[in-house]
This record gives structure tokens, C-alpha cells and sequence, in this order.
């Protein structure tokens, strides 16, 4: 898929998610540096944009995401109301799951979001359930399951793989490759450079591609998903970027060489896609004003409903705990 097949009002969409990404994450950095704003851990997404904003934009609302616990851009790139989220992390009762899950546990199947799971390698198994069952009530739609390079070493990633290749189940696997799995190099945790090279083994189609480019992402996206629509079984996608923070707030990645890191602020998705969309006209300087002044709104908005909103009360304590299993 060329520029030309991609829309100017689709190209700016995706310009404007990516920021709006961008924007709600540094918020979370701002406020987990002030005492008493964000519980727990926050795991950001920053430079990854490019990865969540073209692969969710390919997608029908119908289809299922599983996600990990790099989730904010999955979740923002489907269109989950910003209040909701930013209340959940701030672990207040407004929040999407009652302020209960936090950013690393949540779920959103009001937007077919399933769940986020922190257990590394677990979201795999779960989507091809979900894979499975879209199968069996012949729908149309698909799952997605984004899992990082860490994770593509799991047993349970390997397994839901060779599943899905002899099931045919619609299963679009997408992994992050983000150079680090915690304070892990890529190859001193995986024996091979490309991990879309297993696709071969387990009987589907494998590609890697740019995950700083949200336009080759969203193409390859768009070609993988109708694929895996069409009958013809799973598929890998391996989206290459970098993790450009530490692998949580509290991580100031000492172990980082400064100069990696410079080189890959220089291909930083959203800089690039602004000299482009530039460069083709699609964008002037006053709209990309406009979109960095709307989401500084959206972003601003969400903090004070969080900051507004009450922590959940005890009364909620025991609730949400188990699903009520239908009867009759
Ligand atoms: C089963 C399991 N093992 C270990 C961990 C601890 N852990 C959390 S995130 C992480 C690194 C995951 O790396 P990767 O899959 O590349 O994802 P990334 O954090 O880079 O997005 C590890 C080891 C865990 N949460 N679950
Ligand atoms: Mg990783």
C-alpha cells in the first residue's frame, strides 16, 4: 500500500493518535514524578507509537485485541476514552475496570480490548481462544495479540503458534521488537536477529517491518489482517522500534548507551511522519498546532477527571472478583 492509497484525512488521523499517545504518556511521567499521584508501576510506550497507532488503525471495531503491559497506546488507538484510562491508573473508582486493575491488569471488552495480562507470554494462549471461538461462529472478525521480543521466547507463545497454524484460526500475532526484554539485549535473550523468521516453522506467513514508519506498520497491517479475515490461517508481524524509556518509571536505564539512544530519538515515529506529512502538504504548522492544542485539552481534561474522582470504596472490595456464570 502506497501514500496514495492511504487517505490525507487517514494519514492525519494517524498523525494525531500518534501524538495524542505521545502526550498521554508524558503526562503519566509528570505525574508519577509528584508524590502520591500514580500508584505502582507505570510501563510506557514512548517511541512505540508508530507500532500501536498503525496496527490498531487496521482494524474493525469487531475485532479482538490482546494486549500486554505496554498497553497504553492498544488501548488509546481504539478509541478507549482517555478519562476512563487515566482514572484506572490512578487507581480511582471512575475508572474503566473501578480503579481495581490499574495500567497493568486492565480490561476494556466494551472495545473487544480483552485484557492487558503483565504475565509475559500469557496474552498468546488467550487470543487463540478467542481466535478459536471467532472461528467457530464463522465471524468476521479477528484477534490480535501483541506480545514484545521478550515474551517470543515463551513456551506459551511457541505453543499458541503451532495451534494456530494447524487450527487456521484467525490469529494475527504482532511482536514489538523493541531491542530490550527488562535490562536484556535483544541477543542475549534470543539465538536469532528476527524473531517473523519462527513464522516459517508453524506454517504462516512472517514479515518484519518498521515500526518507527506508522504508514508500513498500518500497510502491513491491512495485508496481514485480511489474511488472517480471509480463512488463510494466523500470521506474524514483527514491528521493529525501541523501548526509548527505562522498562518501567523507576528504571533509568543505566545500562543503555546514550549514543543507541540518540540514534533512535533521531527516528523517532511522530518527528518523522510530521516532516513527511509536511513534506506531502497533508499538514501545515497551524494544524499541527491545532492537533498538539486539542490533545494538550484532551490530555489536561482526563487528568482533572482523574485527580476529581474518589479512590473506590470498601464497599467495592469483594466485587468484580469472579464472573456470575449465567444460569438457566
Ligand atoms: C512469565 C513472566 N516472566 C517474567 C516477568 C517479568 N517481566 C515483566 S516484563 C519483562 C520483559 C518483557 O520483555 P518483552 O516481552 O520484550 O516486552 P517489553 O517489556 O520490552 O515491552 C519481564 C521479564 C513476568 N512479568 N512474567
Ligand atoms: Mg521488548
Amino acid at each position: 500500500m502506497t501514500e496514495n492509497q492511504i487517505s490525507p484525512d487517514l494519514q492525519t488521523r494517524l498523525y494525531s493518535n500518534m501524538v495524542l499517545t505521545r502526550k498521554f504518556e508524558e503526562k503519566i511521567v509528570a505525574l508519577s514524578q509528584k508524590p502520591h499521584q500514580m500508584p505502582g508501576m507505570q510501563i510506557l510506550a514512548n517511541g512505540q507509537e508508530g507500532v500501536s497507532t498503525g496496527m490498531v488503525s487496521a482494524l474493525t471495531p469487531e475485532d479482538v485485541i490482546v494486549t500486554n503491559h505496554r498497553s497504553h497506546g492498544h488501548l488509546l488507538a481504539r478509541g478507549l476514552d482517555m478519562n476512563l484510562l487515566m482514572a484506572e491508573i490512578m487507581a480511582k473508582a471512575t475508572g474503566i475496570n473501578g480503579g481495581k486493575a490499574g495500567t497493568l491488569h486492565l480490561a476494556a471488552p466494551e472495545v473487544n480490548i480483552l485484557m492487558t495480562s503483565t504475565v509475559v507470554g500469557a496474552g498468546s494462549p488467550l487470543a487463540l481462544g478467542a481466535a478459536f471461538a471467532q472461528q467457530y461462529k464463522q465471524e468476521k472478525a479477528i484477534t490480535v495479540v501483541f506480545f514484545g521480543d521478550g515474551a517470543a521466547a515463551e513456551g506459551s507463545v511457541h505453543e499458541a503458534m503451532n495451534l494456530a497454524g494447524i487450527w487456521k484460526l484467525p490469529l494475527l500475532f504482532v511482536c514489538e521488537n523493541n531491542c530490550w526484554a527488562g535490562a536484556q539485549r535483544h541477543e542475549e535473550h534470543c539465538a536469532t536477529q528476527h524473531i517473523f523468521e519462527r513464522a516459517k516453522g508453524y506454517g504462516m506467513p512472517g514479515q518484519s517491518v518498521d515500526g518507527n514508519d506508522v504508514e508500513a506498520v498500518y500497510s502491513l497491517a491491512m495485508e496481514f489482517a485480511e489474511h488472517c479475515r480471509s480463512g488463510k490461517g494466523p500470521a506474524l508481524m514483527e514491528a521493529l522500534t525501541y523501548r526509548m524509556r527505562g522498562h518501567g518509571e523507576q528504571d533509568h536505564q543505566h545500562y543503555v548507551d546514550p549514543k543507541e539512544l540518540e540514534a533512535w530519538a533521531a527516528r523517532c515515529p511522530i518527528s518523522r511522519y510530521r516532516t513527511k506529512l509536511l513534506d506531502r502538504g497533508v499538514l501545515d504548522e497551524q494544524k499541527i498546532q491545532a492537533i498538539d492544542q486539542d490533545v494538550n485539552t484532551r490530555v489536561a481534561l482526563a487528568e482533572a477527571f482523574g485527580n476529581q474522582s474518589p479512590y473506590p470504596g470498601p464497599d467495592t472490595l469483594l466485587t468484580g472478583l469472579f464472573v456470575q456464570p449465567s444460569r438457566g
